[in-house]
């Protein structure tokens, strides 16, 4: 029988790939994300090149009341979900502590920290009626180190990785694995989104090395779900070579 992922923020990026990559190898796919366009888009072209079946759902996981009444609502046949990718999530603006916007702390908690649990919580019933389901949590280097101007995205992904420490506890019992991945620099829409569509400032952030590509921590995702039964990776950070931590690139003269 079929495995069926359900990945949030496919419209773009890490979760786009993971997407693409989970299609091709002959997974269903529930998608999310709140471009409802992109995801119809994305939607069409899969079920084209692949023989597999996409489900869409569009909300804005900071709304606890919209995650539940979508999951609430999705057909039966869509309830036996094997494997959830937590990907949905952002940074906004790199300012010092004293000039940050509190807007923008508070989209960041609630996007990264509170839809992550809201969507966990709102499918849970279905990865336990499961037995053998996988959790993967998007971290990131910044949830490792604390760098310079990352004050609360640093926090919020601090805490995706004490969420996932905890999750994989209080989990045990149910056979669900628990993943956190704790990517470096990526080239996605990430920069565009924390510049806040200052271009240039979002093309400086991979300038002067090779940063990860979307596809590299998509095929990552799909080595750690694709472990026998009784393994499970629980904590995997990755960056590109030119990159050390959170802090230090070796970058190009
Ligand atoms: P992108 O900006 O390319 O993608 C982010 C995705 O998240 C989009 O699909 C977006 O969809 C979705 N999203 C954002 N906010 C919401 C929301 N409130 N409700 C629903 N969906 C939302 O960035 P990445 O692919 O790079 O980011 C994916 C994850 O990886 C994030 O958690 C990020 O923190 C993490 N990460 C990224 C790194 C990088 O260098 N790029 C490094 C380490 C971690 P839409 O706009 O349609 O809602
Ligand atoms: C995104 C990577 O280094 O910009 O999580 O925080 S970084």
């Amino acid at each position: 029988m079929k495995k069926t992922v359900l990945i949030t923020g496919a419209t773009s990026g890490i979760g786009k790939a993971c997407a693409e990559k989970f299609a091709s190898e002959g997974f269903d796919l529930i998608i999310t994300g709140r471009r409802e366009e992109k995801l119809e888009e994305l939607k069409a072209t899969l079920q084209t090149k692949n023989n597999v079946r996409l489900y869409t759902l569009c909300f804005d996981v900071q709304n606890k009341a919209e995650v539940f009444k979508s999951f609430n609502n999705i057909p039966e046949e869509w309830k036996q979900i094997d494997i959830l990718i937590n990907n949905a999530g952002l940074a906004l603006g790199r300012d010092n502590f004293e000039d940050a916007s509190m807007e923008d702390w508070d989209t960041m908690m609630q996007t990264n920290v509170n839809g992550l649990l809201y969507v966990s919580k709102a499918i849970l019933p279905y990865l336990i009626q499961n037995q053998k389901s996988h959790i993967i949590n998007i971290g990131s280097v910044a949830g490792k180190e604390v760098y310079e101007n990352g004050n609360v995205y640093c926090a919020s992904k601090f805490a995706v990785d004490a969420i996932s420490k905890s999750m994989r506890i209080d989990l045990l019992k149910h056979g669900i694995k628990v993943t956190v991945i704790h990517p470096g620099a990526v080239e996605t829409e990430f920069s565009i989104v924390r510049f806040k569509g200052d271009v240039n400032k979002a093309n400086a952030a991979y300038t002067g090395y090779k940063p990860l590509d979307a596809e590299d921590i998509a095929n990552t995702i799909f080595f750690a779900v694709s472990l026998p039964d009784h393994v499970c990776i629980n904590d995997l950070t990755i960056t590109c070579t030119q990159q050390a931590n959170a802090i230090y690139f070796h970058k190009d003269a």
